[in-house]
């Protein structure tokens, strides 16, 4: 090791994120020349199993303030590591996770050490001279497939939807940038139709930049989805997906959910699900029930035939994904770094799924900065999908412009993997 790998400072700070609540970011400094910098996302429909991002609480940010996350690492953190050389990533997110001594890294917060370990992994990467995606994977070459979330509901909007995200995606694209262009279009169109049926207050939008229409009814949302790929004149390209967020839809006592004003028990759910699947080409649905209903998912999972994505479910994290394997429970893994906290556990959360035939999509956080890191690791893994919210808005088009630059870096070597994700028939 040579003195371009000395950890020479490590500097955080609490900037904004684009629902104005602060978060961490931090500079991670090799050999007093390259610096790495990462921005640490935050949800608002969390799974109550997460590592916990820590906050201040008191009257700053009403309560949101991350000075107590910035002070450790500025101060424990940087204290351990700088003056030593930056091991490899595995060694460097260890050395974090004991240092903080938790089982849910609450001591140091989620958010002080998730910064420096995706910092690291920058700073390791430029100081090597190549992008992130490469310095992670040397045979990177497979863009994602953009879960493109146009509709908004559940939590992230001030509309009566229960569902979270109804989501089209560009299967019948034959690239990322193609990609973007037909799901932008849909999204123009689909202003249009809004606009005329609801009137203006219909373009409002929710935390992941999709419209938030005041209607209840997922029939009606995919409904409209349908019709602005229609008006958009791309019929066919187009399959559809769902995050319901269900977890905030539950209600344990009575064992029950609501969605659109009616009560629905775990059966009566799955079989919405089949009629909504069948209606409406779903090929992919996210927490479709509650976070320990690893059962329930598992029947699911097993009558639709479609991908099943496990969020809440499994946060990201290998003992509760390795849970959730062995019952059958999903077939995919929702990929969130902060739900876990260290880059490495993250990817050996994505490797287990491999490993085991799931498939991994990588995603944004509501709460995101203009940071594009998962544009990178989406590549990184091979994923071949992303859920990166609606195609506006500076915190999600980062991520949007990021693939575009790097589809250009891989050049012919660049696959796209549209095409494999509907069924044979439907892809011509
Ligand atoms: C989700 C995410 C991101 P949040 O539920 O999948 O879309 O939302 O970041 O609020 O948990
Ligand atoms: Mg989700």
């Amino acid at each position: 090791m040579s003195d371009r790998n000395l950890i020479t400072a490590i500097r955080a700070r609490e900037v904004l994120d684009c629902r104005g609540l602060p978060t961490v970011q931090v500079d991670l400094e090799l050999g007093g020349t390259v610096t790495g910098t990462a921005d640490v996302p935050s949800g608002r429909s969390t799974g109550s199993n997460e590592a916990r991002e820590l906050r201040d609480g008191g009257e700053r940010f009403g309560g949101f303030g991350v000075l107590e996350a910035v002070a450790n690492v500025n101060g424990e953190i940087a204290d351990s590591l700088v003056g030593t050389e930056l091991p490899e990533q595995r060694a460097l997110d260890s050395a974090l996770i004991e240092l903080d001594g938790t089982e849910n890294k609450s001591r140091l917060g989620a958010n002080a050490i998730l910064g420096v370990s995706l910092a690291a992994a920058r700073a390791r990467a430029q100081a090597a001279g190549v992008p992130l995606y490469r310095a992670l994977n040397a045979n990177a070459h497979v863009l994602p497939v953009p879960l493109v979330n146009l509709i908004n509901g559940g939590k992230h909007a001030s509309n009566d939807l229960d569902f979270q995200e109804f989501i089209v995606i560009p299967v019948g694209a034959d690239s990322i940038l193609e990609a973007l262009q037909i799901s932008t279009e849909v999204n123009l169109a689909l202003a249009e139709i809004l606009l005329e049926r609801y009137g203006k207050s219909a373009l409002n939008t929710g935390d992941e930049g999709g419209y938030a229409p005041a209607i209840s009814s997922p029939h009606e949302a995919l409904g409209l989805l349908h019709e602005a790929v229609a008006n958009a004149g791309h019929e066919g390209r187009f399959r559809y997906g769902l995050d319901c967020a269900a977890t905030h839809l539950y209600d344990g006592e009575s064992g029950t959910y609501t969605v659109a004003g009616e009560r629905y028990d775990t059966d009566g759910m799955i079989e919405l699900y089949l009629e909504l699947i069948r209606e409406f080409d779903v090929i992919t649905i996210e927490d479709p029930l509650d976070e320990e209903d690893f059962e329930g998912f598992a029947r699911l999972t097993a009558a639709s035939g479609i991908q099943i994505v496990g969020d809440d479910l499994f946060v990201t994290n290998p003992k509760r994904l390795r849970t959730g394997i062995d019952q059958n429970a999903a077939n995919a893994l929702l990929w969130k770094v902060n739900q876990i906290g260290t880059l490495s556990e993250a990817l050996d959360a994505a490797e287990l799924a491999h490993r085991n035939a799931y498939k991994v999509v990588v995603s944004e956080r509501s709460g995101e900065t203009e940071d594009p890191i998962i544009a990178d690791l989406s590549v990184a893994l091979g994923a071949g999908q992303i859920k990166t919210g609606a195609p506006v808005r500076g915190e999600r088009t980062s991520k949007y412009n990021r693939l575009i630059r790097i589809s250009e870096e891989l050049g012919s070597t660049a696959v796209y993997p549209g095409r494999e994700m509907a069924p044979a028939a439907l892809a011509a």
